[in-house]
């Protein structure tokens, strides 16, 4: 009879031996916290037009975006899980505009980043959300937030949790990617794709086309470039978006090919992100790497992006090693 897989913390013990024993026990903390947080919300999101949890609660959030009921029931849902495990410093979270400093059992606690409801704009439309996390070091330091802000190689930890038919959990503590499948019966999270590794090449890419007049110089004849038949190369490659970054970066890590946030480049002088670099692009990045997969800007490799603001914005080309080293060759034409 074939073993039983994994559950979600006896792997996380098996990741220690790259993180000291502090933090080896703070992230373990942490991600298990935030694995049954995924199953609540799972549960929520199942259940959400017969709870008239759907639609907007009015106002807006730090990015000025809308927000939904869930987006805020989400992020209440994840601070107060993240403060009972005393191994959260501080909450930085898309749904409050300040970071949220915690009372932690240690110097070591950890500074959670967050995107508890990712892809709001599925959320009415029963399409697939999910929620982001990076865990960075509080250095021991009061307050802990800012210690959040640096390069995206000082991430200690990265996932996120995708909401679709299965719920997956995908997880990173520098020792490759590892992918886990909510038992719904137990509430475990159950080893189901181990040590992740994207194909060098895709057949897919993702990106909103209807930005195509504000894209970069180099991004429209990429997009041509995928577009355009030729069989030994296996293109033309098929347009895949979901409208929620979880479920195109999920698709692109098992699948291979590319998901795309480019800049607006209206104004070269001030090209303009959307998608979020200590809660979205920075965590991604880390997990695409770790499965041998890379992250650019078009510019410049993601993780080496210094974050100076908790709300920064950040453009994303992530995906295959091959595809993504393509697209920056376009963008220095
Ligand atoms: P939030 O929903 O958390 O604000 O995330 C932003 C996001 O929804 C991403 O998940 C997604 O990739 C992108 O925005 C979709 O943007 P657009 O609607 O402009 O294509």
């Amino acid at each position: 009879m074939a073993d039983a897989p994994m559950t979600l913390s006896e792997h996380l013990a098996t990741q220690q031996a790259s993180l000291s024993t502090e933090h080896a026990r703070n992230v373990a903390a942490l991600v298990g916290r935030i694995g049954r947080v995924a199953g609540v919300i799972a549960q929520e999101l199942a259940h959400a037009a017969l709870r008239d949890r759907l639609g907007y609660v009015g106002g807006s959030n730090a990015s000025g975006d809308q927000v939904k009921k869930l987006d805020v029931w989400g992020h209440e849902t994840l601070e107060s899980a993240l403060r009972e495990t005393r191994a959260c410093a501080a909450l930085v979270s898309e749904e409050s505009t300040e970071p949220i400093e915690m009372e932690t059992g240690g110097t070591h606690a950890l500074v959670v980043c967050a995107d508890p409801v990712d892809g709001s704009s599925n959320l009415d439309v029963n399409g697939a959300v999910g929620t982001i996390f990076s865990l960075r070091s509080s250095k021991g330091k009061t307050p802990a937030a800012p210690q959040a802000l640096g390069p995206g190689t000082d991430q200690i930890a990265a996932g996120y949790v995708m909401y679709g038919p299965a719920t997956t959990l995908v997880y990173t503590v520098g020792q490759g990617t590892h992918g886990f499948t909510l038992a719904h019966e137990t509430g475990e999270f159950l080893l189901t794709y181990p040590d992740i590794r994207i194909p060098r090449r895709g057949k897919t890419y993702g990106i909103n086309e209807g930005n195509i007049h504000s894209w970069h110089p180099g991004q429209r004849p990429f997009v041509a470039h995928l577009k355009t038949p030729d069989k030994a190369a296996g293109r033309p490659y098929s347009l895949r978006y979901s409208g929620a970054m979880v479920a195109d970066v999920h698709r692109t890590l098992l699948d291979g090919g590319l998901f795309m946030y480019p800049a607006d480049w209206s104004d070269p002088k001030k090209p303009k992100a959307k998608l979020r670099l200590l809660y979205e692009v920075a965590p991604m990045a880390l997990i695409m790497e770790q499965a041998g997969g890379r992250a650019s800007t078009g510019l410049e490799r993601v993780l080496d992006v210094v974050a100076t603001d908790y709300h920064q914005r950040a453009a994303v080309i992530l995906g295959s090693p091959e595809d993504v080293a393509t697209a920056d060759e376009f963008y220095r034409r």
